[in-house]
């Protein structure tokens, strides 16, 4: 049951059904800076508005890793949410769209990590309240060597 709730409210998913050019505007908009300890970078931060009721959002939150050494990321919580997962968007041999939850998402040394409507990106699941357009959601990431990273979403409609 819990998988068939989250595909069909997936607000990602939800998304990817709408023209190509409506997800490239949406891409330039809503850049966010947040807080950064050495050396990991924030591109930028957002989190899909939804509709009153609906509980469960995504979140695309960008990295760049300036170091020589890979990073993996491991987790994102927000305490706004019972939980939040990484997700990979993928297409099938018939060209659908799908997607599947990871349990780490790769940053390649001196390489980015782009997050998306159409691509990889963070299923927020039970919301604890409404959200507003305009706030700010705190998240902390987790990553494999231990080090954790606090940044602030701004929830934003397409
Ligand atoms: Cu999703």
């Amino acid at each position: 049951m819990f998988p068939r709730i989250f595909l069909a409210l997936c607000a990602s998913l939800l998304f990817l059904a709408l023209p190509v050019a409506a997800g490239h505007a949406a891409h330039g908009s809503a850049r966010t800076l947040a807080t950064v300890p050495a050396e990991i970078k924030v591109v930028s931060t957002r989190v899909l508005a939804v509709p009153p009721g609906i509980r469960d959002t995504s979140a695309f939150i960008s990295l760049r890793n300036p170091g020589a050494r890979p990073l993996v990321l491991k987790a994102a919580h927000t305490p706004l949410a019972a939980h939040s997962m990484l997700m990979v968007t993928h297409k099938d041999a018939a060209g659908r769209t799908g997607m599947k939850e990871v349990k780490r998402l790769n940053i390649p040394a001196r390489g980015t990590l782009l997050m998306g409507p159409s691509g990889t990106h963070l299923m927020v699941m039970g919301l604890k309240r409404a959200v507003k357009v305009g706030e700010k959601l705190p998240f902390t990431l987790s990553f494999s060597d231990g080090r954790t990273l606090k940044v602030s979403a701004t929830v934003y409609k397409p």
